[in-house]
């Protein structure tokens, strides 16, 4: 999609939208027209624009190796941050009509009690940091990474009758990065300043509560990723609420519909960066929802594979199959009727990177001359590569397997150690998103790592069916974009538009790989093996984490 600078000399007579993407390691936000063309992309990455709260990745790893947790304060600054980039860009915020925003998904900030008040009388003078320093009743947010909380996982199995009960209750079962866990394990853990909290908002909610200058509701498509909402009605499951803390439906307010206008930009953004007062602001969602809506997703069929710092696999379903083993069941962005399925892996790109620095010489040439020397299949070798403890499967300790063809522990050379991370990864894509019904006839995809032409051969392979790609890299910005404009004709039809009637230019898609039909016979013959050797993993990882297992790791 063609980019040209948005400068006053330029302004659109038309109005604009704004979508803004917190995600782990940054801050970006999309201008886009009102014919969903891309204006402008200012952007703050956290660990080097903002060196002081000292993030890696956007995040802080604790001692434990299970605790991940991002400081709320950061987000505020990069908000302060992007504000002036956007008025040192001449951009004309006046023009903006609406609107709408992305946080990582189930990331959660706890509010005190005067914190309502003070979002709601901010001094234009000021930064929003300077102002905002005090309102936390936690300094930490728990963010997507972490995996701390198996106890209170189990403790809401048992509550809510079983792993299946919980995920046919909030589309998912008990995982340890959802925020329902994470607050209970807070409650737990810190009961004073529990009581302490007047409000519990998501990194999406949060945000959107900074421009209204009130407490933003969540919606459906972040809301579902919490353990917490009724995946069916949209609203909070009382008994979900009840085994988690006390007083928690008044602390995390209502659930709205997607669309829905949440409020209007606050004073202080209009006195101080120029934007109109009467700035809709349309509720935020996770990234993975505002992925899907850049997409277009509203409907099943095509599903998108996003290779980032998180991968996931994602599209639209009618009729969800919760799953007590496999990904998530969330509200759908575009479609209040409608859902999305997505399977989610911690080990994305910065695993394949560290492949690539140990076996390629960090070098993405070398990388692919790795892969084009080796056969589809490896030779019968599979790896299993956990840089990071594994959401799918749940791997809890950072370790690699490396398994020879006769099924047996061994070494691989440098080479296929190559092909081994990128085979295993989409393998275990088709396997697991074949179990919650994400059957491709086409891959959309997107992300970091989709500009990498072999990576997706690969994956036309093992899929068996082409794969396209966006001219947009990063697509949750651009699915908040979209999603103001959406919200901002809902509005002004007093009600439900079809997405598709007023965002036509969802992202413009182009063949990038077309399945070579014997390598994919090759990949479906190792599908059964790959499913074999992951539930040994499985075991032996979890035999590991009580301490009584061995790591078979060899190099
Ligand atoms: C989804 O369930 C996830 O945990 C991740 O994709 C985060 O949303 C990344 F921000």
């Amino acid at each position: 999609m063609p980019q040209r600078p948005l400068t006053r000399r330029a302004i659109p007579a038309n109005p604009i939208f704004m979508g803004l993407d917190f995600s782990t390691q940054g801050l970006k936000a999309t201008f886009i027209d009102a014919a969903g063309q891309v204006l402008a992309e200012p952007s703050v990455l956290f660990d080097t624009d903002l060196p002081a709260f000292k993030t890696e990745g956007g995040v802080h790893h604790h001692a434990d190796g299970l605790t991940v947790t991002a400081p709320p304060l950061m987000w505020v600054a990069a908000l302060d941050l992007i504000l002036a980039r956007m008025q040192k860009e001449n951009l004309p915020l006046a023009k903006v009509a609406a609107i709408s925003g992305s946080g990582q998904q189930h990331g959660s900030v706890y509010l005190r009690c005067g914190a309502r008040a003070r979002l709601g009388a901010l001094d234009s003078r000021l930064t929003l940091r300077d102002q905002l320093q005090d309102v936390f009743a936690f300094d930490a947010a728990p963010v997507w990474m972490d995996s701390s909380t198996s106890r209170q996982c189990r403790e809401r199995d048992t509550a809510l009758g079983g792993a299946q009960a919980v995920a046919e209750l909030t589309g998912s079962r008990s995982y340890e990065r959802f925020t329902g866990n994470q607050i209970a394990k807070i409650y737990q853990q810190h009961p004073k300043a529990y009581a302490a909290t007047d409000h519990i908002a998501l990194v999406s909610s949060f945000t959107a509560s900074l421009l209204i200058g009130t407490y933003a509701p969540i919606e459906p498509g972040d809301g579902a990723g919490m353990n917490l909402m009724n995946i069916r009605t949209r609203r909070w499951a009382p008994a979900a609420l009840r085994c988690t803390a006390p007083g928690l439906a008044k602390r995390l307010g209502p659930i709205v519909p997607s669309h829905k206008v949440v409020g209007h930009l606050s004073r202080y953004f209009s006195d101080r960066c120029g934007f109109a007062p009467h700035t809709q602001v349309i509720a935020f969602s996770g990234d993975n929802p505002n992925s899907l809506a850049a997409l277009g997703l509203a409907r099943s069929g095509d599903i998108a594979i996003s290779l980032g710092t998180s991968d996931t696999v994602f599209g639209a379903l009618s009729a969800p199959k919760p799953s007590a083993t496999e990904g998530h069941i969330f509200g759908n962005p575009i479609n209040p009727q409608g859902y999305m399925a997505l399977i989610c892996y911690k080990n994305g790109s910065l695993t394949r990177e560290a492949v690539r620095n140990e076996f390629a010489r960090g070098s993405w040439k070398a990388f692919e001359a790795a892969l084009a020397r080796t056969p589809s299949g490896n030779g019968g070798r599979i790896g299993f590569y956990f840089k990071e403890p594994e959401i799918t499967p749940t791997v809890l300790k950072p370790v690699i397997y490396r398994f020879g063809p006769d099924g047996r522990p061994t070494r691989f050379t440098p080479e296929q150690n190559v092909r081994a991370v990128v085979e295993g990864q989409y393998l275990s894509m088709r396997l697991h998103g074949n179990n919650i019904g994400l059957v491709p006839q086409k891959i959309l995809a997107t992300g970091g790592a989709s500009v990498n032409k072999s990576l997706l051969q690969v994956m036309a392979d093992v899929f068996g069916t082409p794969v396209h790609v966006s001219s947009q890299p990063n697509s949750a910005s651009l699915g908040a974009a979209y999603r103001a404009l959406h919200g901002w004709h809902c509005a002004r039809a007093r009600g439900f538009v079809p997405f598709e009637k007023v965002v036509r230019a969802a992202a413009s898609f182009t063949p990038a790989a077309e399945p070579d039909r014997a390598k994919h016979r090759i990949y479906t013959a190792m599908l059964k093996r790959y499913a074999d050797m992951e539930k040994r993993v499985i075991s032996i990882s979890a035999q590991s984490v009580r301490g009584q297992g061995r790591d078979i790791s060899g190099a």
